[in-house]
């Protein structure tokens, strides 16, 4: 089952010039908003390695936070050459099998195939059933320029194994001490995603919250279902960043669809900031606040290595959801246990290319470091198709 829809723009769709304008008075008032919230600074850690703990408020209080000058110029430069390089490696289109160049494309070896494809400018899950039906409306779909491809790439998968510098990254030891002081020192991974919003052609993401498992559980909290980190490749714009509503991880389930009919049925809703952000910044998104992106009209890339953690708590014993429900996996210890040993491998990865960084300590994997070094083995035995382990809730 493909989990992206095949969108039609009509002839009432605005151009893409027409949607930029129509979006310019919004952008600015969300960059007021999110000037005067603030949030945003280095992310600092305590002396016994913990976040800050007024970052911490800050991101319980609002939901996000924006981690400035996380990752330094040269690891940016690792990064965007190897998710440049995956991307000239992607096939030409949703059914095809090889590259722009002709190349055998990146991939059709994978257990899961590591891209997702939409039509330029479209909204692929707003609207539709797919991902547990958590799009519920549908977000402008403008018409693209003449001459725009009939697909582009949406997301990528498998960033720790397709990039090296993307394991790496996935040990960095702020990124991960962050996670624990959230999440707590027994954390597991959830997912990794690339978006990628091409210039005049990205799509969408149509407003949700990315949770589905826990909304109606004995203990829901705000903290429940986690969070995303999003790792800009690339300087971001109000145009093409990813949006947030503060403060909506502490409400429970919106209902999206009577937000958008308040607001006249439009998808500029009201309160919402936008996370604008320097090449090397980090952000945190509380998986339970209302998020979302428009389709990139502007003529600036964004690439975002998305990645998230959860408590253990909330993913032992749950059932698979979002991208891999079809699966109908439960998540037991193993399963738990294997896909937490990508953070342990990559830490190692991570030591090996920098080893003068300290080294990050994952608390469950204390004593069996030496199982999960980084090696051609814990490639195969560990990264290889890591992604069909994910744990998504
Ligand atoms: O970056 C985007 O445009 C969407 C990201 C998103 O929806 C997510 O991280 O859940």
């Amino acid at each position: 089952m493909s989990d992206l829809a095949e969108p039609v723009t009509s002839s009432q769709s605005p151009s893409r010039a027409e949607h930029a304008a129509g979006m310019s008075a919004y952008r600015a008032a969300g960059e007021r908003l999110a000037a005067e919230i603030g949030n945003r600074g280095p992310l600092r850690l305590t002396d016994d390695g913990t976040l800050h703990p007024d970052i911490q408020a800050a991101y319980w209080r609002h939901g996000y936070y924006i981690f400035e000058g996380v990752i330094d110029a040269t690891e940016v430069e690792a990064l965007r050459a190897d998710a440049q390089e995956m991307l000239a490696r992607a096939p030409v289109g949703p059914d095809a099998t090889v590259d722009a160049q002709g190349r055998r494309a990146l991939g059709l070896d994978y257990a899961r195939l590591p891209y997702r494809f939409t039509k330029p400018l479209a909204d692929p899950w707003g609207g539709t059933q797919l991902l547990n039906g958590r799009h519920p409306t549908k977000m402008s779909q403008p018409k693209p320029d003449e001459g725009a491809p009939e697909h582009v790439v949406f997301l990528m998968y498998s960033m720790c194994q397709s990039m090296p510098s993307g394991l790496r990254l996935y040990g960095h030891p702020k990124l991960l001490a962050t996670a624990q002081s959230i999440n707590g020192p027994d954390f597991v991974p959830f997912n990794d995603a690339i978006f990628v919003k091409q210039p005049g052609l990205g799509g969408s993401v149509a407003w949700h919250q990315d949770g589905v498992t826990h909304w109606n559980s004995p203990d829901w909290d705000e903290g429940i279902h986690g969070f995303n980190f999003q790792v800009q490749l690339y300087p971001t714009t109000p145009a093409n960043c990813l949006w947030v509503l503060p403060g909506s991880h502490k409400l429970g389930k919106a209902d999206i669809k009577a937000m958008v009919e308040a607001n006249g049925g439009s998808e500029q809703l009201p309160g919402a900031v936008p996370l604008v952000c320097e090449a090397g910044d980090v952000t945190i998104v509380n998986r339970q606040a209302v998020h979302g992106s428009f389709a990139n009209s502007s003529p600036d890339l964004r690439i975002s290595l998305t990645f998230g953690f959860h408590r253990r708590k909330s993913v032992l014993g749950q059932k698979a959801a979002l991208s891999i429900a079809d699966t109908n996996a439960v998540y037991d210890e193993q399963r738990v246990f294997d896909r937490s040993a990508v953070i342990q491998v990559a830490i190692d990865a991570r030591h090996q290319a920098f080893p003068d960084e300290p080294v990050f300590s994952y608390q469950p994997f204390a004593g069996l470091q030496d199982q999960f070094r980084f090696t051609p083995e814990t490639f195969d035995r560990v990264i290889r198709d890591y992604n069909t382990k994910d744990l998504s809730i």
